[in-house]
């Protein structure tokens, strides 16, 4: 009845940008993203504790935080057919919760997947996937490892929305990301909201969606291609193109800070001198640089000299993973 599972988070290549069903948490568009390691977040799952609790990054959960958590698990209990009476969850991360790397994408798909085990399920990336998603959409890139393709599927209970390994950590194990955190404060709208702004009022909304789908199987080829460069154009196309949507929304969302501009504007400066560097940007000010091992400290360089107070180097991350040793 406990079980504890590792998960990384990840970083959207061609994003995720609003749902068509806000409850089951459905996407309109489907997206692509690479787990990172070796950030990761723990989480123990225990039913059968005297009553819910829940405790985040040091933290007893409330609110809607809480409930999140505990409806994530309603469905776990659900899918087992029994009761299992109340749980207690302990999350830990391991990286800067503000740096903009969802951490959400790695708690849930860890509370997923230990959900299940401490319920006795079967190991099922598919069925973790879904229910990650629950949580909060991008987990369900983060049951897997390597590069992990949400379909956004058509059926409306979204049991065909899930996302699907397309290559393993190992097939690309040079690519690098640099997380690049040039601003520590906590954004001001929260992805969940600022996306339901781009749904609702941006005029630019339909074109995202197209163009966002249509550049899920083109990355899909550059990625097996190993071609660094033309990945790197795709991602910051795409990352251009959600900000432009959300700018393009009324309240207009703007999630760039001057660093971040002056970070992605020396990035153009350093591929002049031959430096193979590209970003992509979620939804806050800290960009996260793609490149490839040789060019990791230049790229963390280049970062800390436009005003990166902190750097976090990434490489592939793999699957989410049961642990023998508990949290509590
Ligand atoms: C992504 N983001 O594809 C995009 C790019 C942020 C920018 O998924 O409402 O925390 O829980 O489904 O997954 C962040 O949004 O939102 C996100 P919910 P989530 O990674």
């Amino acid at each position: 009845m406990k079980a504890t599972v590792r998960a990384h988070p990840n970083i959207a290549l061609v994003k995720y940008w609003g749902k068509r069903d806000e409850a089951l948490i459905l996407p309109h568009q489907s997206s692509l993203s690479l787990t990172l390691a070796p950030i990761h977040v723990t989480t123990t799952v225990e039913f059968g504790a005297g009553s819910d609790q829940v405790e985040l990054h040091g933290h007893v959960a409330k609110g809607s935080e809480r409930d999140r958590v505990l409806r994530l698990l309603d469905a776990v209990r659900v899918q087992a057919g029994r009761d299992l009476g109340p749980a207690k969850v302990v999350s830990r991360g391991d990286f800067p919760m503000a740096a903009g790397l969802a951490s959400s994408a790695a708690g849930f798909a860890a509370l997923a997947v230990a959900g299940r085990a401490a319920a006795g399920l079967p190991s099922d990336t598919r069925a973790s996937s879904i229910l990650a998603r629950r949580g909060s959409g991008s987990a369900c890139r983060s049951v897997q490892g390597g590069f992990c393709e949400w379909m956004r599927g058509e059926r409306e209970d979204g049991e065909d929305s899930y996302a699907v390994q397309r290559f393993d950590a190992g097939h690309w194990s040079d690519l690098r990301m640099v997380v690049a955190i040039v601003d520590r404060g906590e954004k001001e709208v929260k992805s969940r909201d600022g996306m339901k702004g781009a749904v609702e009022t941006s005029p630019y909304y339909a074109a995202w969606v197209k163009d966002a789908e249509a550049e899920v199987p083109r990355a899909r080829e550059l990625i097996a291609k190993k071609d660094l460069e033309a990945l790197g154009e795709l991602c910051e196309r795409n990352a251009w193109r959600m900000h432009s949507t959300s700018l393009a929304a009324d309240p207009p969302l703007c999630y760039l800070s001057p660093a971040t501009l002056g970070l992605i504007q020396n990035l153009r400066e350093q591929r002049k001198k031959g430096v193979p560097v590209w970003f992509t940007l979620d939804a806050g000010p800290n960009p996260v640089l793609l490149t490839d091992a040789a060019h990791e400290v230049t790229a963390e360089a280049v970062a800390r000299a436009c005003g990166a107070v902190d750097v976090v180097r990434c490489v592939p991350g793999g699957d989410a993973t049961l642990l023998t040793e508990h949290l509590f």
